[in-house]
């Protein structure tokens, strides 16, 4: 892939540290753009209008096109690598973990870090504060389900590290500041040791 790609991003976000990380084992080189989320920049009428009328980053662009969605953009930049396994079942199952990942694992394990590290207790609304409870109960689920799966494979799918790990890695690894603590799980600790120990790696700079 020879295009130039450009990552509207805030550094904060383990969604855009998703695309960050797949395009480092890649060696594709991105143009970041930084954004503030806290300061409402992705909000901004300009942002709105000629980057994502959604508000949201990540936004990957690449000459006149763009895409939103973390797994979207990874599969993207993914497309025809060790990244994504060939065999059918294999690449299913790796699309069954993105999903898991966006509906059972981001909303429940993200969004308590969000709150806890950027907003800070005291600038939470009651609707906030009533949902923690809930969102830690879901958490803590979608970490047991990774780590009984992890106790029997090496990575999401068999040996080979793939767009599920990379997904699932960049909000587990700082599950920690959502208040979830991690040496319970000792199946997804070694996980995360052998994402790390990948050639190519890199950490997310927040
Ligand atoms: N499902 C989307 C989530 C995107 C998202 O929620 N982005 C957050 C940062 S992690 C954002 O831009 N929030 C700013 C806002 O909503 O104003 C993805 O995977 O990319």
């Amino acid at each position: 892939m020879t295009e130039n790609f450009i990552l509207h991003e805030d550094p904060i976000s383990g969604h855009c540290y998703k695309i960050k990380l797949t395009a480092a084992l890649l060696q594709l080189p991105l143009e970041r753009r930084t954004y503030s989320i806290i300061k409402g920049e992705t909000r901004s009428p300009e942002f709105l209008e000629t980057i994502n009328p959604n508000g949201r980053v990540p936004v990957l662009q690449f000459g006149k096109r763009s895409l939103t969605q973390s797994n979207a953009c990874c599969l993207w930049l993914a497309h025809g690598s060790k990244l994504i396994p060939e065999d059918h079942f294999a690449y299913i199952t790796m699309m069954q973990w993105l999903f898991f990942e966006q509906n059972e694992h981001e909303p429940n394990i993200a969004t308590p870090r969000y709150w806890r590290k950027f907003l800070g207790a005291e600038n939470m609304d009651a609707a906030q504060h009533a949902a923690l409870p809930g969102k830690y109960a879901l958490g803590l689920s979608a970490l047991q389900v990774m780590n009984d799966h992890l106790t029997h494979n090496h990575f999401f799918i068999g040996r080979v590290i793939s767009l599920a790990d990379i997904a699932l890695y960049a909000y587990t690894h700082i599950a920690g500041d959502g208040g979830f603590d991690l040496s319970c799980y000792p199946a997804i600790e070694r996980w995360m040791d052998n994402i790390a120990a990948t050639p190519g790696y890199i950490g997310m700079d927040c």
